[in-house]
């Protein structure tokens, strides 16, 4: 077995917060996933382990006591806090009025409410009304200044780190703390892991330009490699099924190929989510196949050339869209394409061409999302004015936020039904997916065919 106890980065400093005894401090954190009260999918049915709060719990349990609770499966939260001396919630916008409230109930109880994640990063003011203390961006980067603040007792309102830990100075996640619980069946089997943070592209809507700027940081090929086999070990050589949680895990072409490369030989399957920069290169789609990569997620975003330029995306070149799906399909490897409508230059036609690329170039699952101006982001700075709304419950990408000025909601709302149906009808799945493998990517079809033809444009309002 392969023990999951690399030296902590700043082990120099825990031994100093523990004074040498080796002994854990006697304080207790309570660490918390909330589910969130979307009317949509996103929490339901099987989800994925949530390894910013597993790294948290990790950097954690080294010093502290801590329990964990992810609310999404159907763990419940309690609401005396009495046994904990600090309370620590992830949240993302979607999640964040559930993680408000369970901070403020905490912080009513004496506790210490610690709040994290992207949603208190980027609304900071606001999280700050709720909670004792604020962790901008990574924890890592703030350990052990907070660490020490808790023994003490004199936690501050804000960590904010100057510096970016490098990421190999980063833990191995420690499984252990999600798996404790009862539900954890209801976890999807593909492992969390990763092996670069950043995107430099920065596209006016996503949070991670504004929370990490322009860095790319990435891991030692062979510490990722080691974290793979790991869990091979743990879960028997066959049962090992990654899923990176990178930004971007292809913007350094020269380290993803070498990754891919190093991976080959571990005979293990893969997926990722990946901008279209350098998928043109057919190298890419040959070693990622050759290192078991069975589903790409590509944000194609928008068939509509005025719409890519509003956003920046600079990484999406039209003229390569045709040529990304073929190398990857040559090479057998099913796409998750992401489709985006909901822009200023959006019309009848963009839902149009959106429909017939997918039909044309039989991507295998496409999925259609609202666009959603994140609080932080330029992109909410510029909508601020037109949204139709600030519930962050329906921060979700599946709700209607601000009309766009290309066409009225109630054809837009229709339009995006439609596409949906057509896309998922069955012999639009046929098209699509005939003579492909028998696997999940058709069952995901069928149960979309299920799920479209329930739709009807008032439930993304
Ligand atoms: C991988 C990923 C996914 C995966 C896995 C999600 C999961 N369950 O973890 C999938 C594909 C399933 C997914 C789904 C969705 N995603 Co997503 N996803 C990401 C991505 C690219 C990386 C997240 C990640 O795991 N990073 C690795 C971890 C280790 O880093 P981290 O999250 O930054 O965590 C560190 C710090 O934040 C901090 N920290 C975090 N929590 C806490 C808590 C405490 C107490 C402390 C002290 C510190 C702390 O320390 C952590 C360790 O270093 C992010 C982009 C990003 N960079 O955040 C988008 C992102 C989180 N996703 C986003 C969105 C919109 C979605 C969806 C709504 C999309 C959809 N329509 O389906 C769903 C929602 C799912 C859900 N229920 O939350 C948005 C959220 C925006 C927002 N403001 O909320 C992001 C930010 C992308 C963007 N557009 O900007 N996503
Ligand atoms: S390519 Fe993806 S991760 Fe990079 S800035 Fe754009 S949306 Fe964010």
């Amino acid at each position: 077995m392969i023990a999951n106890d690399k030296p902590a980065p700043d082990s120099t400093a825990e031994e100093q917060l523990l004074n040498g005894t080796g002994r854990k401090s006697g304080k207790r954190w309570l660490l918390i996933q909330p589910v969130s009260n979307t009317s949509m999918m996103v929490d339901s049915g099987s989800v994925s382990m949530p390894l910013n709060l597993m790294m948290v719990a990790t950097l954690v349990g080294r010093l502290f006591e801590v329990d964990f609770i992810d609310e999404r499966l159907g763990d419940a939260v309690p609401e005396d806090f009495s046994g904990y001396d600090v309370v620590a919630i992830t949240s993302r916008t979607l999640n964040a009025r559930k993680a408000f409230r369970i901070a403020d109930a905490a912080k009513k109880q004496g506790k210490i409410a610690l709040l994290g994640g992207v949603h208190p990063t980027m609304s900071l003011e606001e999280a700050q009304a709720h909670a004792t203390s604020i962790v901008y961006g990574e924890i890592e980067s703030v350990w052990p200044e907070l660490a020490q603040d808790v023994i003490d007792g004199t936690v501050k309102p804000l960590y904010r780190a100057e510096a970016l830990k490098p990421m190999n100075a980063m833990l191995r996640p420690d499984f252990s703390y999600a798996l404790r619980s009862r539900n954890s069946r209801k976890y999807s089997s593909r492992i969390p892991i990763l092996a670069t943070k950043g995107c430099p592209v920065g596209c006016n809507f996503c949070t991670t330009p504004t929370i990490y700027g322009k860095n790319y940081r990435y891991r030692d090929i062979g510490l990722v490699l080691d974290e793979m086999r790991y869990h091979q070990e743990r879960l028997g050589k066959e049962g090992a099924h990654f899923s990176f949680m990178d930004d971007n895990i292809s913007f350094r072409p020269g380290y993803f190929k070498e990754l891919l490369s190093q991976m080959g030989w571990l005979n293990i399957r893969w997926n990722a989510n990946i901008s279209m920069n350098f998928l043109h290169d057919p190298e890419i789609a040959e070693l990622a196949a050759w290192s078991g990569c069975d589903l790409m997620s590509i944000g194609f975003e928008s068939l509509n050339p005025e719409t890519l330029k509003s956003m920046h995306k600079g990484s999406n070149k039209l003229d390569n869209y045709g040529k990304v799906v073929k190398n990857l399909h040559d090479q057998g490897i099913a796409i998750q394409g992401y489709f985006m409508f909901g822009f200023d230059n959006d019309s009848r036609e963009s839902f149009q061409m959106t429909y017939d690329f997918i039909m044309e170039n039989r991507i295998d699952f496409p999925v259609f999302s609202l666009v959603t101006p994140f609080p932080g982001t330029p992109y909410f700075d510029e909508m601020k004015p037109r949204l139709r709304h600030f519930d962050w419950d329906k921060y979700d990408t599946y709700h209607y936020m601000f009309e766009p000025t290309g066409i009225g909601t109630d054809s837009f709302l229709e339009n995006f039904v439609k596409i949906q149906k057509e896309v998922y009808g069955a012999r639009a799945i046929m098209r699509r997916m005939k003579g492909k493998p028998l696997n999940w990517v058709w069952l995901a079809n069928l149960q979309m065919n299920r799920f479209t033809r329930g739709l009807k444009p008032a439930m993304y309002l």
